[in-house]
């Protein structure tokens, strides 16, 4: 089946954006007067669980503190991830967090071919504002059909319902379609919606297992900046990943028997 649409996972395959996140979380606790700070150390395996509402009291559960003292902690999240949200939007809405390489390209190749795009992602809808229109310009929200975004879904990813979401808004089949992400979460979140799925990992997500991907890149790719060893090792027609080879990988055409049951049923 062709491909009717791109669906891009936002952090860490739209832009490398974990390292905002990061510094924004420890200004909201700085402001806070929590004294908490997240290394990278620390981020790496606190990204693990996706949502950073979610991922703040994931840190307050492993906290030695009592009982009562874990309550209230936790009734701080929402105005702590509010804070957190101001600082991250702050940052990108002057330009801090660049578009990947590539990403630029591949959107609006996919467009020139009549493709439609669409977003599937665990972060909140005005930090997916802020990151569109500073990247792709005032305009940058519309190139997409459909985003589907943080809490239009109780169950994040790794579960399949935000892709699932963007699926049904799309009106298409998951073979109609494909995901681009970065993450094992969002690998497994994509593959349960039934998505044929690239993975171009970034440091937070890199060396984990992606064996569920129909294909694992460093990047995208530029003709600038083609990547190392392509055509060749994993790309057959440049040096960097274009739409028709991505759509190519990711419905390859029926094996030779079925043509030929198809060409004989044609032909008898
Ligand atoms: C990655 C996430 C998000 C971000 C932080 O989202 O899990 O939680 O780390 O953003 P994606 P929020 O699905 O785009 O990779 O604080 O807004 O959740
Ligand atoms: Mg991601």
């Amino acid at each position: 089946m062709a491909i009717e649409a791109l669906i891009f996972d936002v952090d860490g395959t739209l832009a490398d954006t974990e390292e905002a996140h990061r510094v924004a979380f420890n200004l909201a606790f700085e402001r806070h007067r929590l004294g908490w700070t997240w290394s990278r150390t620390d981020y790496r395996q606190l990204l693990e669980v996706t949502g950073g509402k979610e991922r703040i009291a994931s840190y307050i559960d492993m906290l030695p503190v009592s009982a009562a003292e874990r309550t209230r902690l936790h009734g701080l999240v929402p105005a702590l991830h509010a804070e957190k949200t101001r600082f991250y939007t702050a940052v990108v809405q002057e330009g801090g967090v660049p578009l990947r390489d590539g990403v630029a390209r591949l959107i609006h190749e996919a467009l020139d071919h009549g493709c439609r795009l669409a977003i599937a992602s665990t972060t909140t809808a005005v930090n997916i504002h802020a990151l569109l229109t500073s990247t792709l310009g005032s305009r940058g929200l519309d190139l997409f059909a459909v985003i589907a975004c943080g809490d239009q879904v109780r169950a994040k990813k790794p579960a399949p319902d935000i892709y699932r979401l963007a699926l049904a808004t799309l009106g298409l089949q998951p073979e109609q379609a494909l995901a681009l992400e970065d993450s094992v979460n969002g690998l497994r979140a994509a593959t349960g919606a039934g998505l044929w799925t690239l993975v171009t990992p970034t440091f937070w997500t890199q060396g984990d297992d992606f064996a569920a991907a129909g294909l694992v890149l460093p990047g995208l790719g530029e003709p600038q900046a083609p990547l190392d060893g392509e055509p060749g090792c994993l790309l057959k027609t440049a040096g960097w990943l274009c739409f028709e080879e991505l759509c190519a990988l990711a419905s390859p055409p029926p094996p030779l028997n079925t043509v030929q049951a198809l060409y004989r049923g044609l032909t008898s």
